[in-house]
């Protein structure tokens, strides 16, 4: 009895040891398509992550929304279909993020706004059909816009055919999939900041040990503080881009901007309070401005 108790501790020492020692490969999808904007950030993370881990840890990239659809992401990551994802808080409402671990904002500093074909001297959207994702829906509603819903790689057809008269979007990254060839107007001021981020399957990273995940850890801690600089970058140089493109900028008078600005706010924390009466009011006391 007591051999076999010896053993079998040996053996189970064995294998800990040898699970240890074995280099570990997630599986990572991104939401947005591959070296565009959203995904750089995301790409330069799986980069370090593998160039560090050698031999402890490998993320396995297997691409943008052409390897999974960009709304289906939060149920992949949820299920273990795929252990990390690059995804925004609009492309998984449907789930909430219990079922998955934080691991880093890759994007901040980057308002959204809204784009249009159709010009307005004033913030009302009565009768304009406007592509939206859960972000922004309630405050273009609330100024009388008809909304549809679509993934970032339907809005240059949606635009082309004229299906919708605008959308929403951060202030940069509208030429990685060339809509400034069917973009007129921008309108400031911008509202909100765009909100990209690292998600691990809580049970994937359960299984790593501390090296592995100290190795993660760095790597998101590392793009985190890298983010804010980045996105100034970006943004103003985007914002050149866009005028040498001629589109053209749409603003209003202070006070009525201001309006605007406010019901962006209002609007949001509205539709975060009706999908959830519980935690809603909590959140609007923690975080609005
Ligand atoms: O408009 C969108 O698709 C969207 O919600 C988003 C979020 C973060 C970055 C870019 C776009």
């Amino acid at each position: 009895m007591r051999n076999m108790i010896m053993a079998a501790a040996v053996l189970a020492l064995g294998l800990c040891t040898r699970a240890a020692a074995q280099e570990v490969t997630l599986r990572a999808v991104s939401s947005f398509a591959e070296k565009t904007t959203y995904s750089r950030g995301f790409e330069r993370f799986v980069e370090r992550v593998n160039e560090a881990g050698k031999g402890v840890l490998r993320i396995n990239y297997i691409g943008g929304p052409k390897a999974m659809p960009p709304f289906e992401v939060g149920n992949a990551l949820k299920n273990g279909v795929v252990d990390i994802a690059n995804v925004t808080g609009a492309f998984y409402t449907n789930l909430m993020p219990e079922a998955a671990v934080f691991l880093a904002r890759l994007v901040d500093n980057n308002p959204f706004h809204l784009y249009l074909n159709k010009k307005i001297d004033k913030p009302d959207l009565t009768g304009l059909k406007l592509r939206i994702t859960p972000v922004y829906r309630d405050f273009f509603q609330k100024l009388g816009a008809t909304v549809v819903q679509t993934a970032p790689g339907e809005v240059y057809t949606a635009l082309e055919r004229g299906v919708v008269d605008g959308y929403g979007w951060p202030i940069t990254g509208i030429f990685d999939l060339g809509w400034h060839e069917r973009t007129k107007y921008r309108v400031d001021p911008g509202f909100y900041s765009a909100e990209v981020s690292v998600l691990i399957n809580k049970s994937s990273w359960d299984k790593l040990n501390d090296k592995q995940k100290a190795l993660l850890a760095g790597a998101a801690a590392q793009g985190e503080e890298e983010a804010v600089a980045e996105f100034a970058r970006l943004n103003a140089a985007d914002i050149e881009r866009q005028a040498k493109a001629g589109i053209q900028v749409i603003t209003f008078e202070p006070a009525v901007a201001r309006k605007f600005y406010d019901e962006a706010y209002a609007a949001g924390w509205e539709g975060v309070i009706r999908q959830s009466p519980e935690h809603g009011p909590t959140l609007e006391k923690f975080f609005a401005r």
